[in-house]
């Protein structure tokens, strides 16, 4: 017996409604940036485009498989007079089941492998510097320049986020994203950075890099990036490091050449003035 669904246009109404509730969420899902940026380095353009198939690949197996599912509960219900099959077994399903998943798993590993070998190589590289992280601080060492220095949370941030400072915090531009002394680097440069922590474990992260690597006490890790565009690229240390874990952000001030060599210049001339530099943890 068939009976006619009088609940369909019910249905159609509520995934209307539903669809007038999202879809202009997620035309507006750029300005909530939910989604990852894709960055200002090849590597990061890659691992967008990675992230795009695979999510793309995840909502097709998702339709299919809901799709079926919803199709059985729908068509097969009980109320229907419908009786389960009895078999318990089935070769060729289970051969179907198990081949195409590992069909769909090496289709995404093998773009995944490939991302992931070229982000772990670092030969090559223009310049390179050595990050360490401490409690609640970064310490950017550019081995080839004989410059270093410390990067701390900017003094406004620092003040706004005192419980009664009186400050509100959404009046201070770049809160908690901005530091005293930012990384330097030239725009184009392959910069290799050599990751390691004086205390326990941190992790340095700036999303528009596509880069996010722990920070070990006792480790070397390697990470690089190489910057496309010049601009100011801002992130966080992104491992539960302690109290303070929030309130040591990263910036990188990507410069033309120039500029760069401009900093360069006047961090040498003045690197012993400057108290950061000359402190000692
Ligand atoms: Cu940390």
């Amino acid at each position: 017996m068939r009976k006619q669904t009088r609940s369909r246009p019910g249905i159609a109404a509520a995934l209307a409604s539903m669809a007038a509730i999202f879809m202009p969420a997620l035309a507006r899902a750029n300005d909530w940036a939910l989604n990852m940026p894709i960055g200002v380095t090849d590597i990061s353009a890659e691992v967008y485009r990675l992230h795009m198939l695979i999510l793309w690949i995840c909502v097709v197996i998702g339709i299919v498989v809901f799709g079926a599912m919803l199709y059985a509960i729908v068509n097969h219900r009980k109320s229907r007079g419908v009786v389960p099959a009895k078999f318990s077994h089935s070769t060729r399903v289970e051969i179907i089941w198990t081949v195409i998943p590992v069909l769909i798993l090496i289709g995404m590993a093998l773009p995944a492998t490939e991302t992931l070998v070229k982000m772990e190589d670092t030969s090559g590289s223009d310049m390179t510097i050595k990050v360490t992280g401490y409690q609640w601080l970064w310490e950017y060492d550019y081995l080839d320049e004989d410059i270093r220095f410390f990067s701390r949370l900017d003094a406004e941030s620092d003040r706004a986020r005192q419980l009664g400072s009186g400050i509100d915090p959404f009046t201070v531009e770049n809160y908690l994203l901005e530091v005293d002394n930012r990384m330097v680097v030239p725009v184009d440069a392959k910069v290799r950075l050599l990751l390691t922590a004086g205390d326990v474990i941190h992790a340095w992260w700036i999303p528009d890099f596509a880069v996010k690597k722990d920070a070990i006490p006792g480790f070397i890790n390697e990470v690089w990036f190489q910057a496309n565009e010049i601009g100011v690229y801002r992130g966080q240390c992104a491992e539960l490091c302690g109290r303070d874990h929030a309130f040591m952000p990263i910036v990188v001030d990507v410069r033309s050449q120039e500029d760069y060599q401009a900093w360069l210049a006047e961090q040498r001339g003045d690197v012993a003035d400057r108290p950061v530099a000359a402190a000692e943890l």
